[in-house]
C-alpha cells in the first residue's frame, strides 16, 4: 500500500466541463456509457489525462471520435492514462460493472434487489473511468434505463427532465444537475420504492418538492425525517441566510449502507437507521439522530457541495463545519438554555469516549491529516467531532455575529470552488479583522492539548489570578485556546468580573480568556472573597483541563455553577476520583470492603431530587463516566477492575438511593401520546436511568417494575430501556428477549437493537456472541447487523472483550479477516477496536499483539492493512 501526502498535491492537468452518463442497469452486468468533455487546466502543467478506474471492465474508448487501441493508452489496476492529449478532448468511455457482486457497498451496488450508489470518497471510479478527485467539478446529465416493473423509480441528481417507456418492458429517466459538482456527489437510485412528498415554500417564495423514498411498508416511518428536513431548510435560511438551490430535494433510505448518510446533490442517500422512525420502533435517541443527520446532510448542500474540498486532506473543511452546523441546529430546535447545554454535554461525552482515545492512539492525526493510505480510514471522530470543535472555537472567539460574517465572506469568495481549510480560516480572519495565524495549529498539530490552571488570591489587593499553561505533544507549538471562565462566590452566585488589561462588558460573569502562549497570567481585580473558579465553561476548547480542585470546590460547582456544562463536569470529576480509587483498590485487594463515601452519595441525591433542574440534565449528571473513559485515565488498564468498581458504585447508588430513585421513576412518567420532543425525552431518560440504577441490585419489586414497564410500554424508548435494564442486570431474560424478537422480527432496525443490547451486556461472553451469530437473522453482509452484534461486543463490552484468556481477541481477528473479504471499510472500523492495546496489562497485551499479528499475516485490503500496520508500529 502506498502513502499519499498532503504536501504532494498538484492541480489536475485537465478539467472536466460536462459529463453525460448512460446506464443500462442490470444486476449482474450494467453497461455504463460516459461522455466527458475535458480541457487543459490553465493553472497546471502537463498534457496527460489520468482517469481512475477500479473493478470495471473497459469495453471501448474514443477520443474526439476516434476509437483508441491498446497502444493508445495505459491501463493499470487503478488508472487509465492517455499521454500527450490535445488541449480539448471529448472522451467516450464504455465500461461494464457487476453491481450484484459488489459487497463493499462502494460504487454501484444492489441492496434488497434495488440499485444504489455510494461515491464518497472514491466510489465513482468503480462506476466509470474518471478523474475521481474533488477538485474536478463538472455538470452532469444522466440517462437511466432499467426494467420498469422491477425498478419503477429511477432517480439521480438535480432535475428530472424527461422520462418514458422503452421496448422490452424497460423505461428511462433523464436527469440534469444544473450545478457543477465533484464526482463524489454523483448518485443514482433504481428501485421499487414509495415516497412521502410535499411542496414546501422557501423564504424567497419559491416552491420546492420534498420527497422521502422508502420501501413499501415503511411509509408509516417517514414523518419525522420529512419534518426534520423542513426544519433544516428553515433553520439554514434563518441562521445563515442559506437557501435551497434546487427545485426538488430527495432523501432515499437503504438498508445496506456503510455510513450514516450521504449528501449527494439533491439526492441524499441515507442508512435506514437515520430515516425510519415511529414511536413503536424507534427510541428518543433514534429520533434525535434522524433530526441531526437529516440536518447534517441538508446543510452539506452549502458546506460541502456548493463549496467543496480541494483534496481529501481537507475533509474537515466540510465535515467539521457541517457537524458544527448540525449541532447548532439540534440545540436551536430544543430552544432552551439548558436544552442547549444538554446537547453540549453530549458532545463532550462523545469527544472523551471516542476522540480523545483516537488522538492518543496509533491512528492519531491532525484535523487536517498530512498523509493517509486509505482515505476511508479518515472519516474519523477527529475530522468530524474535533473538527466541529475547531469551528466552534471560531464562534467562541469571534462571537455569533462575527462567525456569521466569516461564513458570508467564505461563500462570497468560494461559491462553486474546491478549497482548503486555510481558505475558511482566512475568511473568518478577514471578515473580522483578526489575526488567526496561530489558530492554524489546530489543523496541523494532532493530539489533545492539556491546559493546567493554578490560582492565587490576594485578599489585601483583592486580586484573583488564574495562571493557565498549556502543553501539547513533544515539539508542538502553543495553540490559540479560548478558555471561558467564571468565578463563583461563597453563596454560589457568579461574581461580576473585572479583568486587568481586558476589554469587556461591565458586569460580565463569563469571560473568554485567550491562551496563546505556553503560560499566561490572567488577573481579576476587585474580588472581595476567594472565589471558586469555573474554568472552561461550555467546554470552550477540546482540551484536557487539569486543576487541583478540592472536593468542597467541586461540590460547590456541582451544586451552584450557572454554567450547566461545568456543573455536570464537577460531578464527573467527583465520580472519576472515586472510580479510580475503587479501581485501584479492586486491582490490589479484590472486591471486598469497597466503600462509597456519604458526601458523594449526598451530592447524587441532591441533584436527583432537585426538581428545579431539567430532567435531561439530571440524567446526565447521574451517569457515571463510562468504562472506556475511566480506562483513558489509567496508565495500565485493568478492564475487569474498572468494571467491578463501576458496578459497585452503581450498585451502591441503586441501593442507598432506592427511595429517591423510585420517586423520580414515578415522577417522570410521560403518559398520553408519545412525542419525541426534548422535554418528554428528557423525562424518559431520567426515568429509565432510575430504572437501570434500581436494577443494578434488583429485588423482586424492582424486577417487577421493569417487567411491567416492558409489558405496558407504548413506545420503543420505554420498551427497550426496560429490556436493557433486565438483561444487563443479569436476571433471567430469555422470555423477554424472545417476546421482543417475536414482536419485531420484521423490523430490521429493531432486530439490530436486539442484537446490540445482548452484545453489550456484561453477562454476554464471546461464546454467547458466537452463538448469536448462528441466529437466522444474523448476517455479516449487512453493515448495521454486523455492527450491532460484533462492534457492540468489541467496543461496548470491555470486561468481556478483554476476558483474561484472550478468546475474544481471537474472535476479533477472525471477523476482521472475514469482514475484510466482504467489506473493507466495515472491517477497518472493527480493526480499530485494538487501537489502545499497548495500554493494557502485559498478559492482555501479549494476547492482543498475537491477534494483531495474526491479522497482519493475511492478504489484506488497504483499509485494514493501514489500521493494523499503524497499531503494530
Ligand atoms: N456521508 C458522510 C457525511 O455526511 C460523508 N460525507 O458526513
Ligand atoms: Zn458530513
Amino acid at each position: 500500500p502506498t502513502t499519499i501526502y498532503r504536501k504532494d498535491y498538484t492541480p489536475p492537468a485537465y478539467l472536466v466541463d460536462t459529463v453525460e452518463l448512460g446506464f443500462d442497469l442490470a444486476p449482474a452486468s450494467t453497461v455504463v456509457a460516459n461522455r466527458i468533455t475535458l480541457r487543459r487546466n490553465p493553472d497546471a502543467a502537463g498534457s496527460d489525462i489520468v482517469l481512475h478506474g477500479e473493478e470495471i471492465e473497459l469495453v471501448q474508448l474514443r477520443l474526439n471520435g476516434q476509437l483508441l487501441g491498446e497502444g493508445d493508452y495505459e491501463l493499470s489496476a487503478a488508472t487509465l492514462t492517455i499521454r500527450n492529449a490535445p488541449a480539448e478532448v471529448v472522451l467516450e468511455i464504455e465500461t461494464v460493472c457487476a453491481p450484484v457482486e459488489n459487497t463493499s457497498l462502494s460504487g454501484l451496488y444492489v441492496s434488497n434487489g434495488n440499485f444504489f450508489t455510494q461515491c464518497e470518497a472514491e466510489g465513482f471510479r468503480r462506476i466509470t473511468f474518471f478523474p475521481d478527485r474533488p477538485d474536478v467539478m463538472a455538470k452532469y446529465t444522466v440517462m437511466l434505463r432499467a426494467n420498469k416493473e422491477q425498478y419503477p423509480v429511477l432517480l439521480s441528481n438535480g432535475n428530472l427532465i424527461e422520462q418514458g417507456d422503452l421496448d422490452d418492458g424497460r423505461h428511462y429517466a433523464k436527469w440534469e444537475d444544473p450545478f457543477k459538482k465533484p464526482s463524489y456527489l454523483f448518485a443514482l437510485v433504481a428501485a421499487k420504492l414509495v415516497c412521502q412528498e410535499e411542496q414546501f415554500k422557501l423564504a424567497d417564495g419559491r416552491d420546492v418538492l420534498l420527497q422521502v423514498w422508502v420501501e413499501d411498508g415503511n411509509l408509516d416511518k417517514t414523518d419525522y425525517a420529512m419534518q426534520s428536513l423542513k426544519n433544516s431548510i428553515r433553520w439554514d435560511e434563518e441562521r445563515f441566510g442559506l437557501e435551497l438551490d434546487l427545485d426538488r430535494f430527495m432523501i432515499v433510505a437503504v438498508g445496506d449502507f456503510n455510513m450514516g448518510a450521504m449528501e449527494n446533490k439533491g439526492l441524499n442517500i441515507f442508512n435506514t437507521k437515520f430515516v425510519l422512525a415511529n414511536p413503536r420502533t424507534a427510541t428518543d435517541i433514534d429520533f434525535a439522530g434522524i433530526e441531526a443527520v437529516v440536518g447534517h446532510e441538508y446543510f452539506h448542500n452549502w458546506t460541502g457541495n456548493r463549496v467543496t474540498c480541494r483534496d481529501w486532506f481537507q475533509l474537515s473543511l466540510k465535515e467539521g463545519l457541517t457537524v458544527f452546523r448540525d449541532q447548532e441546529f439540534s440545540a436551536d430546535m430544543i430552544g432552551t438554555d439548558t436544552g442547549r447545554a444538554v446537547t453540549r454535554i453530549d458532545q463532550v461525552r462523545t469527544l472523551r469516549q471516542a476522540q480523545f482515545p483516537e488522538d492518543a492512539g496509533p491512528m492519531s492525526h491532525p484535523v487536517r491529516p498530512d498523509s493517509f493510505v486509505e482515505i476511508n480510514n479518515f472519516y474519523t471522530v477527529t475530522v468530524y467531532e474535533k473538527g466541529a470543535e475547531v469551528v466552534r472555537m471560531y464562534q467562541t472567539l469571534l462571537g455569533r455575529d462575527g462567525f456569521r460574517k466569516g461564513m458570508d465572506l467564505y461563500f462570497d469568495r468560494h461559491d462553486g470552488q474546491a478549497v482548503a481549510c486555510d481558505d475558511f480560516r482566512a475568511a473568518m480572519a478577514d471578515a473580522n479583522g483578526r489575526d488567526l495565524t496561530q489558530f492554524e495549529r489546530w489543523y496541523s498539530q494532532a493530539g489533545t492539548p492539556v491546559v493546567t490552571a493554578r490560582t492565587r488570591y490576594d485578599a489585601v489587593k483583592r486580586n484573583f489570578d488564574i495562571i493557565l499553561s498549556q502543553r501539547g505533544k513533544p515539539g508542538q507549538l502553543p495553540f490559540h485556546i479560548p478558555v471561558a471562565v467564571g468565578l463563583l462566590g461563597a453563596d454560589g452566585k457568579d461574581l461580576p468580573l473585572t479583568l486587568e488589561h481586558g476589554k469587556h462588558a461591565k458586569g460580565a460573569t463569563t469571560l473568554v480568556l485567550e491562551l496563546t502562549e505556553q503560560e499566561q497570567i490572567f488577573r481579576f481585580r476587585e474580588v472581595d472573597e476567594r472565589p471558586t473558579p469555573s474554568i472552561l465553561r461550555d467546554f470552550s476548547a477540546p482540551v484536557i483541563l487539569e486543576h487541583d480542585y478540592t472536593d468542597d470546590e467541586l461540590l460547590h460547582l456541582f451544586n451552584h455553577d450557572s454554567d450547566p456544562v461545568n456543573r455536570w463536569e464537577a460531578g464527573q470529576r467527583l465520580a472519576m476520583e472515586r472510580l479510580l480509587k475503587l479501581t485501584a483498590q479492586v486491582a490490589a485487594h479484590g472486591a471486598a470492603n469497597l466503600k462509597l463515601d456519604q458526601t458523594f452519595i449526598n451530592a447524587m441525591r441532591t441533584v436527583l431530587s432537585d426538581e428545579s433542574l431539567d430532567p435531561a440534565f439530571r440524567e446526565l449528571a447521574l451517569i457515571l463516566p463510562s468504562e472506556t473513559i475511566i480506562a483513558e485515565q489509567m496508565d495500565v488498564v485493568d478492564p475487569q477492575a474498572i468494571h467491578t468498581a463501576r458496578q459497585f458504585m452503581r450498585h451502591t447508588i441503586g441501593t442507598v438511593l432506592k427511595a429517591e430513585l423510585l420517586a423520580q421513576y414515578h415522577a417522570n412518567q410521560t403518559p398520553g401520546e408519545y412525542s419525541p420532543d426534548a422535554a418528554s425525552a428528557g423525562k424518559r431518560a431520567l426515568k429509565n436511568l432510575c430504572l437501570s440504577y434500581l436494577l443494578a441490585a434488583p429485588e423482586a419489586a424492582e424486577l417487577q417494575l421493569a417487567q411491567q414497564q416492558f409489558d405496558n410500554a407504548t413506545n420503543m424508548t420505554d420498551r427497550s430501556a426496560a429490556l436493557v435494564s433486565l438483561i444487563h442486570s443479569g436476571t433471567d431474560n430469555g422470555p423477554h428477549l424472545q417476546a421482543f424478537y417475536d414482536d419485531f422480527a420484521n423490523e430490521a432496525l429493531v432486530v439490530d437493537k436486539w442484537f446490540a443490547m445482548q452484545a453489550s451486556a456484561p453477562t454476554t461472553n464471546v461464546a454467547a456472541v458466537r452463538k448469536l451469530m448462528q441466529h437466522p437473522a444474523f448476517t455479516l453482509k449487512n453493515p448495521n447487523r454486523a455492527r450491532s452484534l460484533i462492534f457492540n461486543f468489541t467496543n461496548a463490552n470491555p470486561s468481556q472483550f478483554h476476558a483474561a484468556d484472550g478468546s475474544a481477541y481471537e474472535f476479533w481477528a477472525e471477523f476482521v479477516i472475514k469482514l475484510d473479504a466482504i467489506n473493507p471499510q466495515v472491517a477497518a472500523r472493527l480493526a480499530r477496536a485494538m487501537d489502545r492495546w499497548r495500554r493494557y496489562a502485559p498478559a492482555l497485551q501479549a494476547k492482543m499483539k498475537q491477534a494483531l499479528e495474526k491479522v497482519a499475516a493475511r492478504q489484506l485490503s488497504n483499509d485494514v492493512a493501514e489500521v493494523i500496520t499503524k497499531a503494530l508500529a
